[in-house]
């Protein structure tokens, strides 16, 4: 199976992306959490006991894509990040990442946060 860093690099944007059909209910997903600008659900591949994607479903492509237009949604998913992760009992903290582009290691073109925790983190990231 190929690495997420291989995924990332041969990923192209444009067009649909497995996250619209999940967001449009043509995958079943067990949302945790859904209202009109996003919907949050756990990552297929999980990197920590507690490991969920926060996902807007205005198909921004990526973080460098977003415009200034953006900037409510964006700190919408933000604070949904926070109240979900509280709802998975994150107390002892946990970690936001937004992945943008190849170098950044974006495998799906619909931006999202992930939101990672249970676990101890370590830096720098890989
Ligand atoms: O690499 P980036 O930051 O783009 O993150 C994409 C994330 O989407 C990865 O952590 C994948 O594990 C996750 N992913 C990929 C699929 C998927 C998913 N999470 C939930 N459900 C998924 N389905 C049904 N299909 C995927 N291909």
């Amino acid at each position: 199976m190929a690495s997420e860093v291989e995924l990332a690099q041969s990923a192209k944007p444009g067009g649909d992306t497995i996250f619209g059909k999940i967001i449009r209910g043509e995958i079943k997903t067990d949302f945790l959490y859904e209202d009109e600008q996003c919907v949050a659900f756990n990552d297929i591949a999980a990197q920590a006991p507690t490991h969920f994607l926060v996902v807007p479903k205005k198909p921004i492509v990526r973080l460098s894509d977003a415009t200034e237009s953006d900037e409510q949604l964006l700190g919408h998913l933000l604070v949904v990040a926070k109240k979900v992760a509280k709802e998975k009992g994150l107390d002892n903290g946990y970690r936001v990442t937004i992945n943008d582009g190849p170098d950044g290691g974006q495998s799906v073109y619909h931006i999202h946060i992930h939101v990672m925790g249970g676990r101890q983190m370590g830096w720098p990231p890989g």
